[in-house]
């Protein structure tokens, strides 16, 4: 009986040792140390054996148990640690291998410059209002004081989708402003960018669809004054401190009075130079008192309240602002221009 326990003892090791696995390592432990295992079975059979012997291989049995639990536990662990290492080999991420590449994308100049521009307004107190690109030349034209007959009104710069000449491409945003006017009652403030349309042959500094920011304060006591502060902070935060504005006289429709306004050459600051053409300023924007028929039209009453605005291109302003000599560049969208700003 010592023999086949010794036997059963070299040949248990000797199998957990070649266990790979913890399902085969389990299957050994129940073969040998289970219930109905081997080890059980030839314990089930001391009661053959002289008494005197009994305790002798007792004992024996109870060590060899203790040396096969142990060996169990120790290969469970190494199996454990050997599986771990390998999912851990398996499963490494090398942190210093390239990454891969994904192009950015930049705000085009047009969109930069509004971002800018709307920044500034908004700092104001003026809210952003929008509206329809097809309009009716009722609001695009007659409730701007531009009534039929008008030169500004001619098929050769408007394009018109209808014969009788009644809607057409909006060719300034001021409409926007008419539809302001017509349903909320000052005080009003605000700007209305978006794309205009007139029947330009596209050139270097001309193009039949452009954007525009229009600006519009109605209120009591509204005066050139605060169109010339409102101009001037403009100014001042886009071209920075201290810069200049000049207001020359001017004439539109919807305005009275009317004024260019320009500013300091940021070129030279005013002595004169190539970007100037020698002027010492640069041609900013188009404004003006907003015409007593033009409120009047919109119901607003023009013994209570008057009112200020103006007009910018917004691609000339991108022109100055990064440089741009060509108009067109800013409409083909050759991603090698584009990304340089
Ligand atoms: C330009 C500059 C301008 C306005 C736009 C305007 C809008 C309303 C009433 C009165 Cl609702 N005026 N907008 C005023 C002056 C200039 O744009 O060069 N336009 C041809």
């Amino acid at each position: 009986m010592k023999e086949l326990l010794q036997e059963l003892r070299k040949s248990a090791l000797e199998a957990m040792a070649g266990a790979d696995s913890l399902e085969a390592l389990e299957s050994l432990r129940v073969k040998y140390l289970g219930k109905k295992g081997e080890l059980t079975a030839i314990l089930k059979q001391m009661g053959r054996l002289p008494a005197d012997e009994r305790p002798v291989i007792g004992q024996l049995a109870n060590e060899i148990r203790e040396q096969l639990d142990e060996a169990f536990e120790s290969r469970c662990k190494s199996i454990s640690q050997m599986l771990l290492e390998k999912r851990l080999k398996a499963e490494t991420l090398d942190v210093t291998i390239p990454g891969t590449y994904v192009p950015i994308g930049k705000k085009h100049p047009l969109t930069t410059v509004l971002d800018e521009a709307i920044e500034i307004f908004v700092g104001m107190g003026f809210c952003i209002a929008e509206g329809p690109e097809v309009e009716f030349s009722d609001y695009n034209f007659t409730k701007l004081n531009t009534p039929e007959g008008h030169p500004a009104r001619d098929r050769q710069d408007t394009f018109y989708f209808t014969d009788d000449g009644s809607v057409c491409l909006r060719t300034q945003t001021s409409p926007v402003q008419v539809r302001v006017m017509e349903t909320s009652p000052p005080p009003i403030r605000i700007i209305s960018p978006g794309r205009v349309y007139r029947k330009d042959e596209v050139d270097a500094t001309h193009s039949p669809m452009f954007h525009q920011i229009e600006g519009l304060v109605v209120d009591k006591g509204i005066t050139m004054g605060d169109l010339k502060g409102t101009l001037d902070t403009l100014v001042q935060r886009l071209y920075g401190e201290g810069t200049r504005t000049r207001f020359r006289p001017h004439h539109f429709p919807f305005t009275e009075p009317s004024c260019e306004v320009d500013v300091q050459c940021f070129e030279c600051g005013g002595a004169g130079c190539r970007v100037c053409k020698g002027e010492g300023w640069i041609e900013l924007l188009g404004a003006g008192m907003v015409h007593p028929k033009v409120l009047e039209g919109c119901g607003i009453d023009s013994t209570v309240y008057s009112g200020f605005a103006f007009g910018i291109g917004l691609e000339r302003m991108a022109m100055r602002r990064f440089n741009i000599r060509d108009m067109r560049l800013l409409f083909e969208n050759d991603v090698r221009f584009l990304s340089q700003f």
